[in-house]
């Protein structure tokens, strides 16, 4: 690894057990390693990327370099077994916590292969991989993982955004303009993006991403502004065996009323139900090999809310991806 990106490892005290013999928590059953290998049966793997220099230079506001740390805070204490579902996360196999990458501005491209290499080693292991953001640019880094595993990709975005901007230089608003144009061509106009708005896009890349061969499915069509109906037919379209399905969560989507910690915080948008909702079909989704959530902005947070959301969405991921390998499906 670059000595620019360094690798820090989840704050130890997360991974204990509770006080209640009868009461146990996800950081629990987790555990901490610098390597996937060291924990070769794990079912998920949990990588941080502490960055918002992509957000800095889209005009955003900065803070989500520090969502990593808070959003896994928050994940380790909600309960190891849906207790609805009796579903144990992990069911056996558990969770590996890869640390997180640190890096400064400098190092913002390097980074980006640096996360590649950690998500295609997941994914060549048949591990499902979880990626702490990070502004949106965590997205495009997460898809190289895809081009260096040698995977044919689909990506579903849920995003008030497109975020394919013509950029002189790489940023929050650009990844997927960037995956879409890769010269590996793995992305190959497989980009859908769920709950774009009307007034947060320009026409011309609208245009764009058509002409590329992506989607759109508007807001402002959804009824009650509800994206269960497009989100859940855009996850199962990827029913081949040869193109894994690759979700990215931006948490500008929620609407600021339950998300006010976020780059670009918006009173419309998704309700924090309908957020773990989307997290829980993209975990039910059998194609979907991985996962993503970017935008959570600490600093301006109200309450740790926003951080929160972010880590209950991952819960639900887990619960209904163990529930799904239980019955012997999900990507391989
Ligand atoms: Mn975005």
């Amino acid at each position: 690894m670059s000595k620019k990106v360094r690798r820090l490892a989840a704050n130890g005290d997360l991974f204990v057990a509770g006080h209640d013999s009868h009461d146990t928590k996800l950081g629990a059953i987790a555990r901490s390693a610098h390597h996937l290998e060291a924990a070769p049966d794990a079912a998920f793997a949990l990588i941080g990327y502490r960055t918002d220099e992509g957000v800095r230079r889209n005009s955003g506001r900065p803070g989500a370099a520090l969502a990593p740390p808070e959003i896994r805070r928050h994940l380790y204490k909600l309960n190891a077994t849906d207790a609805r579902l009796g579903v144990r996360i992990g069911e056996g196999r558990g969770i590996v916590d890869l640390g997180d990458l640190e890096f400064g501005p400098e190092a913002f491209e390097e980074a980006k292969a640096e996360l590649g290499h950690v998500v295609a080693r997941c994914l060549l292991a048949g591990v499902v991989p979880i990626i702490l953001g990070g502004g949106h640019s965590t997205s495009y880094a997460h898809f190289l993982g895809y081009v260096e595993a040698g995977r044919n990709v689909a990506i579903v975005n849920l995003d008030p955004h497109l975020d394919v901007r013509e950029a002189t230089q790489s940023t929050s608003g650009t990844p997927f303009r960037e995956a879409l144009e890769h010269s590996s061509g793995r992305l190959a106009g497989r980009y859908h993006c769920v709950g774009a708005m009307a007034h947060a896009n320009s026409p011309a890349y609208v245009e764009y991403v058509k002409y590329r061969g992506g989607t759109i499915d508007w807001f402002e069509e959804m009824a009650a502004g509800d994206p269960a109906a497009p989100w859940r037919a855009r996850l199962d379209a990827y029913r081949v065996r040869d193109v894994r399905v690759m979700v990215t969560l931006d948490m500008d989507s929620v609407s600021s009323a339950f998300a006010p910690g976020t780059s670009a915080a918006s009173p419309v948008g998704f309700t924090a139900a309908q957020f773990l909702d989307a997290a829980w079909a993209a975990g039910e989704a059998p194609a979907v090999a991985s996962l993503d959530i970017c935008e959570v902005s600490p600093p301006l947070d109200r309450d740790g809310q926003t951080a929160r959301l972010a880590a209950l969405a991952i819960h639900r991921f887990l619960v209904a991806r163990t529930r799904l390998l239980a019955q012997g499906g999900g990507a391989a």
